[in-house]
């Protein structure tokens, strides 16, 4: 299996986390499409990364996730809260650094190594 902790939270609701987790682990924060769909879709290849990698992480459904900004539905105000960005897929670390890119989530990824 995976390293991927099993605790999903929803962005919006009442214990949705501000940004890394109390243990350390760090906070992955996705669009409704989570890690479905083709490996083209960045929140799916993070995660495939991450758990390559045995990288433990909370994943957090971030909101309804489209390219097109008027298409997006639902408040993304925790994600802003915790990334300071509206934007998916974005990486809380431990010592509250945010990576905001898929491109700079894998290097991140890639350097654990
Ligand atoms: N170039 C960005 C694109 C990210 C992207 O397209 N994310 C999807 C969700 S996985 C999306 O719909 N983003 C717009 C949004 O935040 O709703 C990346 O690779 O991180």
């Amino acid at each position: 299996m995976s390293g991927q902790t099993e605790q999903e939270t929803q962005a919006q609701g009442a214990d949705a986390g501000a940004g890394a987790d109390a243990g350390g682990i760090p906070t992955l924060y996705v669009c409704h499409g989570d890690d479905q769909g083709p490996r083209v879709h960045p929140c799916k290849r993070v995660q495939d990364a991450l758990r390559e990698a045995g990288i433990e992480y909370t994943r957090v459904t971030g909101g309804h996730g489209h390219p097109i900004s008027f298409l997006r539905r639902g408040s993304r105000e925790r994600v802003r809260q915790a990334t300071g960005d509206v934007k998916l897929p974005a990486l809380v670390l431990a010592d509250g650094t945010v990576l905001t890119h898929s491109k700079e989530i894998l290097r991140w990824v890639a350097a654990q190594g």
